[in-house]
């Protein structure tokens, strides 16, 4: 693809992140249809809606690139191109009313072999109308405006959000390391909507951002954000489908934090 179909996609991923965003603002308050939930987890009817609209503006705009989706698939997701969508991250804070949660689409391409590289990305928080955009080789930029990382580099003074994924396994694994996070740093936040938290940290909100058991459609689009704004995007698949851990950081703290034992 050219840097103009790029472009392109680009307006087409911000076309569909608004749609769904506005259906969100329209639900916030409202009572949700629950399809599923767990101790750790909610999955509602709305993600499904707000999928489908994603799914019917992105088809419409490029109707030969499939969707990998929280939700399900579109076309082949092993395809040359495809879309990743997470049409509400911060399922559960949505549930509950609370307006921390967002739209997150990228667009990924085949490279060398099997790897993707994304190459396009939006972040949507529709409660605060904050637009993140990033487009691989070009600044990142929220609501247009270019965008850059903090530069610290002492833990002492660094603010990091955590994320505790769904599963008791992970739960285990990540609560030893908070103990001793916590008295490492300024302040540790726990949000629960991981590419908001990937695009605070390319906007020099939080200092880093790390979690473990993390799935593709949560960070693909928050990674080229980050990595857009001059920040390093680490990450590293873990057993599960389409699951990672990662340090998404300024680029200065990500040896220190994994060196916490
Ligand atoms: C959520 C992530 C969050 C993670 C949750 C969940 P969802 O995504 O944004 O960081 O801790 O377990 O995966 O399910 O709301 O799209």
């Amino acid at each position: 693809m050219t840097f103009s179909e790029h472009t392109k996609a680009l307006a087409c991923a911000v076309r569909a992140a608004r749609a769904a965003g506005k259906l969100m603002r329209q639900n916030l308050n409202k009572t949700k249809k629950i399809n599923s939930s767990s101790a750790h987890d909610i999955k509602l009817d709305l993600d499904v809606r707000c999928q489908k609209l994603i799914e019917k503006i992105l088809h419409t705009g490029f109707p030969r690139i499939s969707l990998l989706g929280e939700e399900g698939v579109a076309g082949d997701p092993k395809a040359p191109q495809r879309w990743v969508v997470d049409p509400i991250d911060g399922t559960v804070n949505f549930t509950y009313g609370i307006p921390h949660a967002c739209v997150s689409i990228a667009l990924q391409i085949q490279s060398r072999g099997a790897a993707y590289e994304t190459v396009v990305g939006v972040v949507y928080d529709p409660f605060c109308d904050e637009l993140w955009t990033a487009i691989r080789g070009q600044p990142a930029r929220l609501n247009g405006q270019s965008i850059h990382v903090s530069q610290g580099k002492s833990l002492r003074e660094a603010i990091v959000s955590i994320g505790f994924a769904k599963s008791k396994a992970n739960l285990d694994r990540t609560l030893p390391y908070f103990n001793k996070l916590v008295r490492r740093v300024r302040k540790v936040r726990m949000m629960g909507a991981a590419a908001l938290a990937m695009t605070y940290v390319a906007s020099g909100r939080f200092d880093a951002y790390i979690e473990r058991g993390i799935r593709l459609w949560d960070i693909a689009a928050g990674g080229l954000i980050v990595e857009c704004a001059g920040g390093e995007f680490w990450h590293e698949a873990v057993p599960g489908q389409h699951t990672y851990r990662l340090v998404a950081s300024n680029g200065r703290l990500r040896k220190k934090l994994q060196s916490i034992r």
